[in-house]
C-alpha cells in the first residue's frame, strides 16, 4: 500500500511571510509590522550594539512582494503540479483595526487569490491566523482581552462570507505553541511579552475559545460541507529503538506535559478534540491554570474534521530505568539543517501516528520543510540535493505511519517560496521556489522538479534514487 488515490500533496505559506505591500489598499498594523519596524536600543553593559528584534533588521514589508505577484507564483504552482496549497489571510487586510470596517480591498486580493488557484486547478486550504495579530486590538489587550474570541469570530465571519462559497478547506489558528509561548513568554516573536504563566494560560485560553468560535462561523456561514481543523506544532518523540518498551514510552512522552509552558501536545488538543484540559496539565499549572467559565469548554471542543500537524524534527527517546520516558542524546556529528535544526525523519511517522491513534481523526501534514544554504548557480539552476533528500526521507517514513494504518490525508511542503523566517528574517531558506529579494525573482530549485514527480506519480517516485 503506498499514499491513498485521494491524498493531497501541497505546500504551504504564510501572508506575513510572504505578501509584502504591508501598507497596500488599507492594509492595517499587525503585532509584526511593530516588532520588525522597533528601533533597536541600546540595553545592555555599555558599547553593547543596539539589537534590533529580527536579525539584521529585516521586515515583512515587501517579502516576497506575493501581493502583487501572486498570479506569477500561482503560475508556478501549476508548472509543479500542485494539487492544494496552503496560505494564510492576514486579519489586517480584512479588518485594518482587527474589529469593525471591513476592507473590501483587502478581501478581494483573497478573492483573486482563490480565484486564480481553482482556475489552475489548486485546491485552496485557508489558515485564519498565522501569527500576524492586530496592532489595535494587541493595545486593548489581545488575546488576554475575552473579547478577544468575539474579535475573532467577527472577522472569520467577514472572510467566510466572501469566501466561503469557494474555499472549503479551513484551519483556524497555525501552531499556537509558537505564538503563545515564543510570543507571549519567551520574548522570542511578536509581541515579545514575557507574561507569567497564569496570564500566558488565560491568553491560551482565550485563543483556544477563539478557535471554537471560528469553527462555529465557518460552519454557519460556508456554504455547503467545509472540512476544518487547526495547525499545531507536533511536539513529536519517537521511539529510539523498535522495542515495543521504547515505542510506549515515544507516545507518553508525545501525549503528557511535565514542564510548566506552553510547548506540548495534550493542553490544545484535548481541550479541542475531548473537551476537557489533561489531568497532567492541570496539576502542573495548579492554581495557575485558567477557570473556565460554563459553556467555554463546550465552544473549545467544537467538532472539528481533521487535526494538521507541523513536523520538522523528533526527539528520541526510551523506556528509561526509573520506568519514565528519557531522552537519547543525539550523536553531536548529528545531520541538521542550515537552521541547526536536527533531520529526525522519523518524526513523521511517530507524529502523525501518534495523533490520529489518540484522537482518531483523520491528519493532514500542515508543514514539513528544511532550511538550506541555495543559491543560484553558475547554470541558472539552484541545487539543493539536501531538501530532496530530507523530503525523500520524511515522505518515506510518513508513508509508513500509512501502512501502519493511521488516516492521513495529505502533505504540505514548507515552503513554497522562501520567505521571511519570523526573528531570522531572510536568513533561512525554506522554499522549493528560490526568491532573489532584490530582483524578487523567482527560481524553482532541484526539489520543485523533484516533488512535481512526487505528486505526479502519488509518491511512487519516492523509491527511485533521486541521485541516480
Ligand atoms: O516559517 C515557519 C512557519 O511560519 C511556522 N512553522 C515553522 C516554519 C519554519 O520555522
Amino acid at each position: 500500500m503506498s499514499f491513498p488515490a485521494s491524498f493531497t500533496w501541497g505546500a504551504a505559506s504564510s501572508a506575513y511571510q510572504i505578501e509584502g505591500a504591508w501598507n497596500q489598499d488599507g492594509r492595517g498594523p499587525s503585532i509584526w509590522d511593530t516588532y520588525c519596524h522597533a528601533i533597536p536600543t541600546e540595553g545592555g553593559p555599555a558599547h553593547t550594539p543596539a539589537k534590533p528584534n529580527v536579525f539584521q533588521g529585516h521586515t515583512g514589508d515587501v517579502a516576497c512582494d506575493h501581493y502583487n505577484r501572486y498570479k506569477e507564483d500561482v503560475g508556478i504552482m501549476k508548472s509543479i503540479g500542485l494539487k492544494a496549497y496552503r496560505f494564510s489571510i492576514a486579519w489586517t487586510r480584512v479588518m485594518p483595526e482587527g474589529a469593525g470596517s471591513i476592507n473590501a480591498k483587502g478581501l478581494d486580493f483573497y478573492d483573486r487569490l482563490v480565484n486564480e488557484l481553482l482556475s489552475a486547478g489548486i485546491t485552496p486550504y485557508a489558515t485564519l491566523f498565522h501569527w500576524d495579530y492586530p496592532e489595535a486590538l494587541f493595545r486593548k489587550g489581545g488575546w488576554l482581552n475575552r473579547d478577544s474570541v468575539k474579535w475573532f469570530a467577527d472577522y472569520t465571519q467577514a472572510v467566510a462570507d466572501r469566501l466561503g462559497d469557494r474555499v472549503k478547506n479551513w484551519m483556524t489558528l497555525n501552531e499556537p505553541q509558537v505564538f503563545l509561548q515564543f510570543g507571549h513568554a519567551d520574548a522570542h516573536n511578536a509581541p515579545g511579552l514575557r507574561l507569567p504563566t497564569r496570564e500566558l494560560l488565560l491568553a491560551c485560553h482565550h485563543a483556544l475559545m477563539s478557535h471554537g468560535a471560528g469553527v462555529q462561523v465557518l460552519r454557519a456561514r460556508g456554504k455547503g460541507p467545509q472540512s476544518i481543523g487547526y495547525a499545531p506544532v507536533c511536539v513529536t518523540r519517537y521511539p529510539a529503538t523498535d522495542s515495543a518498551a521504547d515505542q510506549q514510552a515515544a507516545i507518553e512522552a508525545m501525549g503528557s506535559i511535565t514542564e510548566r509552558n506552553l510547548w506540548n501536545n495534550t493542553w490544545y488538543a484535548d481541550a479541542i478534540v475531548r473537551g476537557h484540559y489533561p489531568e497532567d496539565g492541570l496539576k502542573i499549572f495548579g492554581a495557575d491554570a485558567p477557570k473556565p467559565q460554563p459553556g467555554d469548554m463546550d465552544l473549545i471542543s467544537q467538532k472539528i474534521d481533521f487535526i494538521g500537524v507541523n513536523i520538522y524534527e523528533g526527539t528520541p527517546v526510551r523506556r528509561g530505568e526509573s520506568g519514565k520516558p528519557e531522552v537519547v542524546e543525539r550523536h553531536h556529528t548529528h545531520p541538521t539543517t542550515a537552521f541547526r535544526w536536527p533531520v529526525e525523519a522519523k518524526s513523521l511517522h511517530w507524529g502523525p501516528r501518534y495523533t490520529y491513534e489518540r484522537y482518531k481523526l483523520p491528519v493532514y501534514i500542515t508543514e514539513n520543510g528544511m532550511s538550506g544554504i541555495d543559491w543560484v548557480s553558475m547554470d541558472g539552476k539552484v541545487h539543493d540535493p539536501q531538501r530532496i533528500d530530507f523530503t525523500r526521507r520524511y515522505l518515506l517514513e510518513l508513508r509508513n505511519a500509512i501502512r501502519a494504518g493511521s488516516d492521513i490525508r495529505g502533505y504540505f511542503h514548507w515552503s513554497i517560496l522562501d520567505n521571511f523566517e519570523w526573528s531570522q528574517g531572510y536568513k533561512e531558506r525554506f522554499g522549493l521556489i528560490h526568491v532573489d529579494y532584490a530582483t524578487q525573482k523567482r527560481t524553482p530549485k532541484d526539489s520543485a522538479y523533484w516533488y512535481q514527480k512526487v505528486i505526479a506519480s502519488n509518491g511512487a517516485h519516492l523509491d527511485a534514487n533521486p541521485l541516480e
